[in-house]
């Protein structure tokens, strides 16, 4: 299973680091972006958008940090990592959806803790 991969990238990051925990072996192919290879044919052709990172599994291509995570725990994880009810898979996409996007949701959650009442001293 190959993991198309920028070692700076979180998004990378986040699936290493889960492949890891989870004793999922990748074969970790190292793209050079600073010069330009994510926008080659070699990339664009798995992932129209340019980015990374890209989950080869055989055929079968997967091109967000998300639904990567989603894919190994399900296909590799097990039910420690992927549970059968949907309660608990809901749960896990609810915290990957909050993942997705840290730097906006971090300014949206420090303005609400701010308007509430006496939540925060006032500077
Ligand atoms: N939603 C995607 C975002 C992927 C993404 O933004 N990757 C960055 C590296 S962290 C990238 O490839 N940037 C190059 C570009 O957008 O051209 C994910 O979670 O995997």
């Amino acid at each position: 299973m190959k993991l198309h991969d920028l070692d700076a990238s979180g998004n990378c990051y986040k699936v290493r680091l889960f492949a890891a925990l989870a004793n999922i072996e990748l074969d970790i192919e190292a793209v050079d972006m600073a010069n330009g290879a994510h926008k080659q044919p070699t990339i664009v052709d798995l992932n129209p958008l340019g980015q990374l990172p890209i989950l080869q599994d055989g055929k079968h291509v997967l091109r967000d940090s998300q639904s990567i995570l989603v894919y190994l725990a399900g296909a590799y994880g097990g039910l420690a990592w992927w549970p059968a009810h949907p309660q608990g898979q809901a749960e896990i996409v609810q915290w990957l959806a909050s993942a997705a996007n840290p730097v906006p949701h971090l300014a949206r959650w420090m303005q609400r803790i701010e308007e509430l009442p006496g939540y925060l001293p006032k500077p």
